[in-house]
C-alpha cells in the first residue's frame, strides 16, 4: 500500500518531534519544515532522522512560514496528503517584545499554507491541521472552555493564534478545504523549551539541588494551567485529521493547577523542605527549612521577579474535551503529578 505523505511545519519544536514519531509508527512517509539557524537545532528529532540516502522516510526541508513562496513551494513539491501547522513563535511572554514578528508567522504564516493550499490542492484532496490554542479563550468567563466558548485573548501571541483559527474556519467554509484546528491546552514533556515555566522551573530546581545555581526567579504563581503530555496531545491532532467532516477540537485534561503548585511538587518531588513568604513588596519567596545535597538551610531557592510578570495575563485556564472524547476517541491518560515526576527524572538523567 502507497505510504500517505505528511508534511510538518515546526517538526524541530516539542510537539514536532512527538508527531513525527507518532506518524512513522503509523508508517507515514514524513516531510519535515525546518528553518535555516545558525546551530543546527534537529536535536529534538535527530534519533529519528535517517540519512536521504539510506531508506529513507523522513526528509527535512528548509523553510519558513513568513516565505510565501518557499511555503508553495514546499507544498508543490512534496505533495502531501495531510498538512500540520505546528510552526509558531509559540511564547506567549516574548510576544509581547516580538508582536509584529509573531503576527507574522502564527496569523499570516497561516493563511500563506492556506493560499498555497488553495491555489494548488484544486480537488481539495489536502487535510490540513492548525495548531490553535487555548489562550485564544484569554479571561473569557465561560469556562472550562469547549468548541463554543467565547474567545478573548490578552496577548499578541493569542490574538494572532486567533486569526488563525478563524482563517482555517473561513477556508474551510468557503473553499470547502478539509481544515481542522486543534484547540490544544497546555502541554509538556521532557522535550518542553526551556523557557517554558514547566521545564524553566525543573531544570533550575535540579540545579539548585547539585549547587550549581542559587536561586529559581518567576513571574506570576497564580495564574492556573491545564497541563497535559505532549506525546498524547499529538495523538489527538492526528485523530483530528482522520475524521470524515473538518472540526475544530478542544483537547485538554479538564484539571488545572496553579504555577506555585507546579512548583510545590517539583520541591516536594526533589525532597526540598521549603516554606513560602513575602517581602516588603509583597513579592513572594520559598527558604529551604534545612539543608539537603547542595542546599543550606534558609538558602532563598525560588523568589518572584518583577521582570518575569507579562504585561497581560490569563488568569485560569481548564479545557472541557467532551467533543474530542465523543468524536475522536481521545482521552488524556498521564496526569500531572505522573507528567511532571517524567520531566524531573529526565532532567536529573541530563544532567
Ligand atoms: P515549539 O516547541 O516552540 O515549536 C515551534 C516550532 O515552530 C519549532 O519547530 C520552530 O522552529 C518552528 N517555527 C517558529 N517560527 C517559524 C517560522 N517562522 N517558520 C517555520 N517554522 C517556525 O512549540 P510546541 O510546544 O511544539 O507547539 C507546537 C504548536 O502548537 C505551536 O504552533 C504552538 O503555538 C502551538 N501550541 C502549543 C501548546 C503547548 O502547550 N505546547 C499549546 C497550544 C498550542 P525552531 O526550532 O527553528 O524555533
Ligand atoms: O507560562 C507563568 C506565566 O510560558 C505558564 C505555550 O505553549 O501554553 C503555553 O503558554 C504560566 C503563565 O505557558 C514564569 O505567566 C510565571 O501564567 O509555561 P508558560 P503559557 O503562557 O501558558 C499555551 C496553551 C500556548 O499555546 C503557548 O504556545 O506561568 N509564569 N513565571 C512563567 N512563565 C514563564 N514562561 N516563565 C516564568 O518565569
Amino acid at each position: 500500500m502507497k505510504k500517505k505523505i505528511a508534511l510538518i511545519f515546526g517538526i524541530t519544536g516539542q510537539d514536532g518531534s512527538y508527531l513525527t514519531e507518532f506518524l512513522l509508527s503509523k508508517n507515514y512517509f514524513v516531510y519535515g519544515v525546518k528553518r535555516r539557524t545558525s546551530l543546527i537545532h534537529t536535536t529534538r528529532i535527530d534519533h529519528i532522522y535517517q540519512d536521504r540516502h539510506s531508506k529513507p522516510n523522513l526528509i527535512l526541508k528548509y523553510g519558513d512560514v513568513t516565505d510565501f513562496s518557499n511555503v508553495f513551494k514546499i507544498i508543490n513539491d512534496t505533495k502531501p496528503n495531510e498538512i500540520y501547522n505546528l510552526a509558531a513563535q509559540s511564547n506567549v511572554g516574548v510576544s509581547f517584545e516580538l508582536a509584529e514578528y509573531t503576527a507574522q508567522t502564527d496569523s499570516i504564516g497561516t493563511l500563506r499554507i492556506l493560499e498555497a493550499l488553495r491555489i494548488l490542492d484544486k480537488k481539495k484532496k489536502i487535510k490540513f491541521y492548525q495548531a490553535s490554542t487555548s489562550e485564544i479563550f484569554g479571561n473569557s468567563p465561560d469556562k472550562p472552555y469547549n468548541e463554543k466558548s467565547r474567545f478573548a485573548p490578552v496577548s499578541p501571541y493569542g490574538t494572532a493564534k486567533l486569526y488563525s483559527y478563524w482563517i482555517t474556519k473561513n477556508y474551510r467554509e468557503a473553499y470547502s478545504m478539509y481544515a481542522a484546528n486543534g484547540i490544544l491546552f497546555n502541554h509538556e514533556s521532557p522535550r518542553r523549551g526551556e523557557n517554558f515555566i514547566s521545564r524553566k522551573t525543573i531544570i533550575a530546581l535540579v540545579k539548585i539541588l547539585k549547587g550549581k545555581q542559587k536561586t529559581l526567579y518567576l513571574g506570576n504563581l497564580h495564574s492556573k494551567r491545564d497541563w497535559g503530555h505532549a506525546k498524547e496531545f499529538v495523538e489527538a491532532q492526528w485523530k483530528i485529521l482522520q475524521q470524515k467532516k473538518a472540526d475544530d477540537f478542544v483537547i485538554a485534561t479538564g484539571k488545572n493547577y496553579s504555577v506555585k503548585d507546579l512548583v510545590n511538587l517539583v520541591l516536594k518531588k526533589l525532597n526540598i523542605k521549603f516554606l513560602w513568604k513575602k517581602d516588603k513588596k509583597g513579592l513572594e519567596y520559598a527558604v529551604a527549612l534545612s539543608n539537603v545535597e547542595k542546599i543550606k538551610k534558609s538558602q532563598v531557592i525560588v523568589k518572584q521577579d518583577q521582570s518575569y510578570f507579562r504585561p497581560n495575563e490569563v488568569h485560569d485556564l481548564v479545557g472541557d474535551y467532551s467533543k474530542a472524547k465523543k468524536k475522536l476517541g481521545w482521552k488524556p491518560n498521564i496526569n500531572f503529578d505522573q507528567l511532571i515526576t517524567e520531566m524531573i527524572q529526565s532532567e536529573i538523567k541530563n544532567y
